[in-house]
Parts: C-alpha cells; sequence; structure tokens
C-alpha cells in the first residue's frame, strides 16, 4: 500500500512537473519489455554517450545522469532489468522473455533546466519518470469493463467463425453438454472453462490476438482461482436466472473478474498516467496472413476505443487520468530497409485511424512513428543484377548470418492480392551484440523519448 506522505509527495512533484508517468500499451509480442529496458538503458548512458542526439536535453549536454530509484508502490514487483540486460548481454544474445506479470520501475533524471521558472528552483532539476510492463494479454481486458456477461458472451459467440469455429470445436462441443439452469456443477465448469482456455491459447499460437480474457491465457498469480472459470454461452438476455444454477455462477464470477482483476488492474496501474507509447508491430501479422492482420488491427481498434481519451471514455469515467500526449510506434522497425520507414509509418496511421480522429477531437496530441528499442541487423546495400538493392543484415535465432531483402511494406492497409503475392519475409534475428560499457543500438527511441518527456526536461 502506498503510504500517505509519498502519495502526498508525488502530488507535489506532478504539479511542479517534475513527475511523469508514462503508459506503455501494445499488444502481447510488441515490444513492450525491449522498449522499456532500452529506454532504461539509454538514459543511464546519455551523460557519458552521445546515444540520443534527438532527445535535446542530451543534444544540449544539460543531462547531468539518470539513476533508478525505489519505487513507490512496495506491492509491486520491481521491473526486471538487470534481467533483461544479462539476456541482452549473454553470448549469443537473447531477448528478454515474454512478460508474465506487472512490474514497475521508476528513474530520476537529473538535468540542467533551461526554463527560467525551473531555473529559479535551483542549477538542477530532477525529473521522475514511472514505468510498468506487464504482459500484453492483460489490456485485451479493458473492453470488456464496458459489457454485461450477456453482451460479452454474443460477442464471443459471433467471432467463432473461419479459424475460430475450427479452433473453438472441442469448447463449443462441451458448452453444448451444459444445462445452465441446473445446480452448479463446478467441475463442469471448471472443465469447459479449461476447454476455453485451450481454444484461446490455440488462438496464440494461429498469431490471432483477439484472446479474451487475457487472464485466461496468463493468469499470473490467479491460476486455478475460481474466478478464471468462466466461459461465454449462448442465452437469451431476458432469461430468468436460476439462483445458484450454472448460468448465475458463470454471471458472478464474470462481474468478480471484471470488479477484481480487471478493474483492479487498471485502477492501480492505470489510473494516474500522463503519456502514453502505443506500441505495434505491424510486420510479423504481414508475415502471417490476412487473417492475422485483420484481427491485429480489430484487437488495437477495440482497445483504443476502450483507451477513449475524452472526458466520455471509460477510463475517463474510472479514473480521470490526465493524459495529454499519445505517441503510436511501430516496433522492431530494424527489420525491414530504412527506405521502407515511411511506408511502416503510413501504415501504422491507417491502422490506428480511428482512435487517432477521437483522440484529436478531445484535443490530445497525437504523433506516429516507426523505431527499434533494440536493434537486430544492420542495414546496406547488396550487389544484384539489377543493381544495388538496400538490404538488412543480421544473425537468426538460430546462429545463421543471414541477408536479405525482406521485402515492401505496403504503404496501405493490404488489399487481397498482396496476400496471394506473399509480399513480406519476417525472420527472427538475435539483437546486435554489445558490451557492457556501451548502451544497445536502437532506431529512433531517442525522438520518441523527445515526444514523451522533451518538453518536462526543457
Ligand atoms: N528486431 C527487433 N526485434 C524486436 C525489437 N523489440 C522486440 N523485438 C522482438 O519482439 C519480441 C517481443 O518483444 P517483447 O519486448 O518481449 O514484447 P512484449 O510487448 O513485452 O511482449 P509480452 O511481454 O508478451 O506482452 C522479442 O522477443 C524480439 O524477438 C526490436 O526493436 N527489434
Ligand atoms: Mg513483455
Amino acid at each position: 500500500m502506498k503510504n500517505i506522505a509519498q502519495d502526498v509527495q508525488d502530488f507535489l512533484h506532478r504539479s511542479r512537473d517534475s513527475h511523469v508517468r508514462i503508459a506503455v500499451t501494445g499488444l502481447s509480442r510488441a515490444g513492450k519489455t525491449a522498449f522499456i529496458t532500452s529506454l532504461v538503458n539509454q538514459l543511464l548512458y546519455s551523460a557519458t554517450h552521445d546515444n540520443l542526439p534527438l532527445l535535446s536535453v542530451a543534444r544540449e549536454r544539460r543531462m547531468i545522469g539518470a539513476k533508478r530509484e525505489p519505487q513507490t508502490n512496495l506491492m509491486v514487483p520491481r521491473f526486471g532489468y538487470d534481467e533483461a540486460m544479462s539476456q541482452l548481454l549473454s553470448t549469443p544474445p537473447q531477448w528478454p522473455e515474454p512478460t508474465r506479470d506487472v512490474s514497475e520501475i521508476r528513474l530520476a533524471l537529473k538535468y540542467k533546466p533551461q526554463k527560467t521558472s525551473k531555473k529559479l528552483l535551483g542549477k538542477t532539476a530532477t525529473l521522475h519518470l514511472d514505468l510498468i510492463d506487464y504482459p500484453g494479454e492483460w489490456l485485451l481486458d479493458l473492453p470488456l469493463l464496458e459489457m454485461d456477461f450477456a453482451t460479452w458472451s454474443s460477442a464471443q459467440w459471433t467471432l467463432l467463425t473461419g479459424k475460430r469455429a475450427e479452433l473453438s470445436q472441442p469448447f463449443q462441443d462441451a458448452v453444448a453438454k451444459l444445462d445452465l439452469d441446473a445446480e452448479v456443477d463446478e467441475a463442469a465448469l471448471e472443465r469447459i472453462a479449461q476447454c476455453f482456455t485451450d481454444y484461446l491459447l490455440a488462438c496464440k499460437t494461429a498469431g490471432l490476438h483477439w484472446v479474451q480474457p487475457g487472464r485466461f491465457v496468463l493468469p499470473g498469480e490467479l491460476a486455478g482461482a475460481p474466478v478464471l472459470q468462466f466461459f461465454p454461452v449462448t442465452f437469451d438476455s431476458e432469461r430468468k436466472v436460476i439462483k445458484n444454477s450454472n448460468l448465475a455462477v458463470l454471471i458472478a464470477r464474470y462481474k468478480q473478474y471484471q470488479d477484481k482483476v480487471v478493474k483492479a488492474f487498471y485502477k492501480h496501474h492505470f489510473a494516474t498516467f500522463d503519456r502514453q507509447i502505443v506500441l505495434v508491430d505491424c510486420l510479423q501479422p504481414l508475415n502471417i496472413g490476412a487473417d492475422a492482420f485483420f484481427d491485429m488491427r480489430s484487437a488495437i481498434e477495440q482497445l483504443m476505443r476502450s483507451f477513449r481519451y475524452g472526458r466520455s471514455g471509460l477510463l475517463s469515467r474510472l479514473f480521470a487520468p490526465k493524459i495529454d500526449k499519445v505517441l503510436f510506434a511501430a516496433t522492431k522497425a530494424d527489420h525491414v530497409t530504412p527506405d521502407q520507414h515511411g511506408n511502416l509509418v503510413s501504415l501504422l496511421q491507417q491502422m490506428v485511424h480511428p482512435a487517432w480522429q477521437t483522440a484529436a477531437f478531445d484535443n490530445i496530441e497525437m504523433n506516429c512513428m516507426s523505431m527499434a528499442s533494440v536493434t537486430a541487423t544492420q542495414s546496406g546495400f547488396i550487389a544484384t543484377k539489377a543493381g544495388q538493392q538496400a538490404a538488412i543484415q543480421g544473425t537468426t535465432l538460430t546462429g545463421e548470418p543471414l541477408t536479405l531483402f525482406p521485402g515492401e511494406v505496403p504503404k496501405r492497409l493490404p488489399e487481397p492480392s498482396y496476400w496471394q503475392q506473399h509480399g513480406f519475409e519476417f525472420v527472427s534475428f538475435q539483437p546486435l551484440a554489445v558490451e557492457d560499457t556501451t548502451p544497445l543500438n536502437h532506431i529512433r527511441v531517442d525522438k520518441a523519448l523527445e515526444y514523451l518527456i522533451g518538453d518536462k526536461l526543457a
């Protein structure tokens, strides 16, 4: 539990422009952990290296130094920066593990202010920066707060077409045998919830992102708890719910899940953020195929709809965060040649267009860019019969050196013909090796930082 003195101090810091909380949002595997690790790493090196030329405070040599600080919320585990770094620095270099639980990190950035108001307070100033990391799956539960059990159930059943119909067959067979009005059968509910979880896991393996409820696939400390033992059923919302029936218990558990799990997560971690970065990996689904690509687009759209920033938005109604800037970043830009970065940004703009419009309407500043938190390739040119061709070079996860032109990134949402041509080749590479005395290689993390905190370091 945060103590009151700390709360008051946080409040004073925030009001003096010396504290900022950044919500790092993104679906699973979007690159949140890599981004937070790189951001911390880059800032820790920024006073001694020229690694952040696009961040004014660093370019103008006003950065004095950065250090990790004890976080204020003692109930949340510390972000595993050292663990992530030791994986990136190992031989061969490895990517950090997928995130299984929520964690937090706080940095103090000491700098020489330019602003007269800050100068009056002293020759140096400190900005405290809070970041949290969590499994991307948990984010998908936000839209669930706006639906009752009947609405959620029906939305889930509507999804069961095509690939999802096939993957969910065992679940559909199991649920068909359940009598909703009969007295609750806990064991049956547990069994069917497991079938539903297996279906969600199969969706993930097939590259589909819209997987709800998020805790079913990554339960954290709730593994095995009855609050995770519900599933969507088809029923008429007018239907009379018999006390202590299977249906009554499903409804109650869903409600508990909304209140005790989802709402609690957002309340503790998203209630007070000031700025948001939304990380999107457009490339991986482009590689898997149309289903995965449009599934991800719809996941992002639904998510951003719930994040609606204006006063009418769900989060605003629940917790009133004072968000004033949002940055959309296409991650893993080092997977394409630099001439494709422009296309990557236009594709991202198209993907997030609805969210962008809403936010613009509510006067929130927004921007789109492409970035690589930790680069895994080097770009260059190779000679071909047709002349010089842009290419990237890296080491695959199995240790093979590889040079390739991964393909053109479509500027717009791809037409059906795109998928027939198999336009894009996404290969996973090891991160580039660095010494433990130099910062990680990145592309435009400094531009992201300038947008997110540049003004706070003026
Ligand atoms: N080439 C390249 N690959 C990246 C970069 N960032 C992330 N990746 C790849 O994407 C994978 C997922 O990145 P994470 O940072 O773990 O993603 P996450 O959003 O934290 O994922 P969850 O914890 O599962 O929600 C990594 O294991 C890398 O393979 C990047 O900047 N460049
Ligand atoms: Mg992660």
